[in-house]
């Protein structure tokens, strides 16, 4: 089968320009066209609670990867601890992604079974 060269992308449309009838023709309307490129998905961090993983590590692990101060980070840490799970941060899916696999070496490194994964928002 023969393969296609790839196309070139489309040009950028040009704005419609109509001429303006009770004017007499001197002035231009510009149509609003509507606004077709979406905001990117974002991911939300989480970090799970678990029973073994210490309570300090946890929080050096949020202030190192989500640059949040200490008080901030054991704000994190004690509410994953009660709830069983917390948001860190929110970040497009590239940055979460890499996000996830920092902590999930920091942890293995260190032998805690700390796990984190990221989900997407909205
Ligand atoms: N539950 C753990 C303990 O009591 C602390 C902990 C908090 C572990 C948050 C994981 O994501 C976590 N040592």
């Amino acid at each position: 089968m023969a393969t296609q060269p790839p196309k070139p992308p489309a040009p950028p449309k040009a704005p419609v320009i109509k001429p303006d009838g009770a004017s007499g023709g001197d002035s231009v309307v510009l149509e609003r066209r509507p606004q077709k490129t979406k905001p990117p998905q974002m991911f939300q961090v989480v970090l799970l609670n678990d029973d073994y993983t210490p309570m300090e590590f946890v929080v050096e692990v949020i202030q190192e990867f989500f640059n949040k101060d200490r008080e901030t980070a054991t704000q994190i840490m004690l509410k994953i601890h009660l709830d069983g799970k917390g948001v860190c941060g929110v970040f497009s899916k590239d940055v979460a992604s890499t996000k996830v696999d920092q902590v999930t070496e920091a942890a293995r490194k260190n032998g805690h079974p700390l796990q984190c994964v990221c989900e997407p928002i909205e």
